[in-house]
């Protein structure tokens, strides 16, 4: 991968940095934000690491995470560069009614506008903190433990830990670099898979409780949902059920598995996870949503049966 010298120039050439990225924010937004903020404060840079939602308790071991604050009083954002990671939209990280001085985005999502002055997207990229690995390097910075458990988090989360089939040589070359500059992979996967707070496995169970197989002519769906009550009877939030949307796919015929979440009375979340059978970024696209093949999703609002069957119905017409 090369870092493109539009993005690696301005960042020299510049002091004051704004690093953001998407609302509910997961391992690749966090330690893409952290690692990139710790390179530039190294350079001597003055930045500000933001993200609306702040850091979910599921990473709290992140090093260094108290860079990353969710308040902006007192904060003029005119004067920073705006760095967008792992999204390509200032909507997507709550920052569309803010003024920057210049706007760069750094993405590995495929893009619907093309916001930014500067872009630098790889749709190919496994994860933002790959592109954020080779963009440290690239300026000079030595690669720290604190950066490296970050970033090497950040690839975890965004490859299933090196099992989806955006895994690739390349990826595994900067995961051991990673290693080898500090991150422990075992303590990590600890961390990210064996550390549930106790409600939080009552809820995985109650939603699993809720599976429905579905057999469309072309690919078998499983869809799993989550309701306000759930969430409530749990002591639960939003935040609990990252990496939900995987469970079903374990099932060894499902092409699809659909988690829906509802956020507010009759509004839903929908995280699809394909095992490449079916192009999930065009469903979604097709609902209001975006993604990757094999990782995509979309809002809807209406009763949980009628957010299904629209589903159904798009997922008949592209598989
Ligand atoms: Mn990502």
């Amino acid at each position: 991968m090369t870092v493109p010298e539009k993005i690696a120039g301005f960042i020299r050439s510049q002091d004051h940095f704004f690093i953001a990225s998407h609302i509910n924010p997961e391992g690749d937004a966090l330690g893409s934000t952290i690692s990139l903020c710790l390179a530039l404060k190294a350079m001597g840079k003055d930045v500000v690491a933001y993200n609306v939602d702040g850091v979910p308790y599921i990473y709290e071991f992140l090093p260094r995470r108290e860079l990353i604050i969710s308040e902006l009083d007192g904060i003029d954002t005119n004067k920073y560069n705006l760095l967008l990671l792992d999204c390509n939209e200032p909507e997507r990280a709550s920052l569309e009614n803010k003024g920057f001085k210049n706007s760069l985005v750094i993405d590995h999502h495929l893009t619907r506008k093309d916001f930014g002055d500067i872009r630098w997207i790889e749709p190919g990229a496994p994860a933002t903190g790959v592109m954020v690995y080779h963009l440290i390097k690239a300026l000079g910075v030595e690669i720290t433990k604190e950066m490296a458990v970050n970033l090497y988090t950040a690839i975890s989360i965004d490859t299933g830990t090196f099992r989806y089939d955006n895994t690739t040589s390349e990826t595994l070359r900067v995961a051991a670099e990673l290693i080898d500059r500090g991150a422990d992979p075992a303590e990590i996967a600890i961390r990210l898979y064996e550390s549930w707070r106790y409600n939080r496995f009552e809820l995985l169970v109650r939603m699993l409780k809720t599976l429905e197989m579905i057999d469309l002519s072309c690919c078998r769906v499983a869809i799993t949902h989550i309701t306000l009550n759930m969430f409530r009877e749990t002591g639960t939030t939003q935040a609990d059920t990252e990496n939900f949307s995987n469970f079903a796919r374990m099932i060894e015929d499902v092409d699809v598995s659909v988690m829906l979440r509802e956020t507010e009375p009759l509004k839903w979340k929908a995280s699809m996870r394909g095992k490449g059978r079916v192009n999930l970024a065009l469903v979604a696209s097709r609902l209001g949503g975006g993604g990757h093949k094999n990782a995509a999703g979309f809002k809807a609002e209406g009763s949980l049966e009628n957010v299904k069957s629209r589903l159904i119905e798009v997922l008949k017409k592209d598989c």
